[in-house]
């Protein structure tokens, strides 16, 4: 007996609707495993500071403005070269040597509600604001900042070389902000162990919870100097964690 057309159609379907689930289970196996492979290649690759996350040092208690707080203190850099190396260690370990870069770490932590000392050692050079705002202090204790020693309110928004702006994410404190502009180090050859300012500023840390910080001084490429560094983890930008 002959088969039918409609017969052996109906055959070839019933085989093909079983090929179907298969080859499409197939197809998603084979794509979440590409997927899975790319995010842990792109993750090994990640930058992570040589030396992590920088807590805080406590230093005792202080009183500011009537109120006694816990008073911690943080110490960083800002570099002009990120492949550089500060006493034998890596600043940015495979970073981009035309990069400018803020070291040792991008990560650090404070406690909630304290008063929070910082010391930014700055060796790069600089230029021009893209707005001179942010050539002006804000949100230190008493609007200053030191700058070897002696006290400003601003810098030349025309010779600044970074910026560290610190915003809270969304919802954990919405009334703080902190700016505090990095005067550029003049002359032609800066180096990760040569000349720089030494700036020392106090702030009051604000609720627990996580803040970013940024550079605003456009010291990258492209995108009108908001590329390349500016837009890459681990040079111009990471968190402050208020704990
Ligand atoms: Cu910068």
């Amino acid at each position: 007996m002959g088969v039918s057309g409609d017969e052996a159609a109906s055959g070839n379907r019933a085989v093909s609707a079983k090929a179907k689930p298969l080859g499409l289970l197939l197809t998603l196996v084979i794509a979440i495993v590409f997927v899975v492979a790319i995010g842990v290649l792109f993750h090994e690759r990640t930058y992570k500071s040589p030396s992590g996350l920088q807590v805080a040092r406590s230093v005792g208690t202080v009183t500011v403005n009537g109120v006694t707080m816990p008073h911690v203190t943080l110490h960083f850099a800002t570099f002009p070269d990120s492949t550089g190396s500060v006493n034998g260690v890596a600043i940015h370990p495979h970073g981009n040597p035309s990069w400018p870069v803020y070291g040792m770490t991008n990560v650090f932590q404070v406690p909630a509600h304290a008063l929070v000392t910082v010391t930014v050692n700055q060796y790069d050079s600089g230029g021009s604001l893209n707005n001179p705002w942010f050539a002006t202090v804000r949100g230190t204790v008493g609007g200053v900042m030191r700058v070897d020693g002696r006290l400003v309110h601003a810098i030349n928004p025309n010779a600044t070389a970074h910026t560290f702006t610190v915003r809270a994410a969304p919802g954990v404190d919405p009334g703080f902000f902190l700016n505090v502009p990095l005067p550029a180090v003049g002359g032609t050859n800066q180096s990760d162990n040569g000349p720089h300012h030494t700036v020392v500023f106090s702030f009051i840390s604000g609720n627990k919870g996580t803040y970013a910080w940024n550079c605003e001084y456009p010291c990258g490429t492209m995108v009108a100097g908001f590329g390349g560094p500016m837009g890459t983890w681990g040079y111009m930008s990471g968190f402050l964690y208020v704990v």
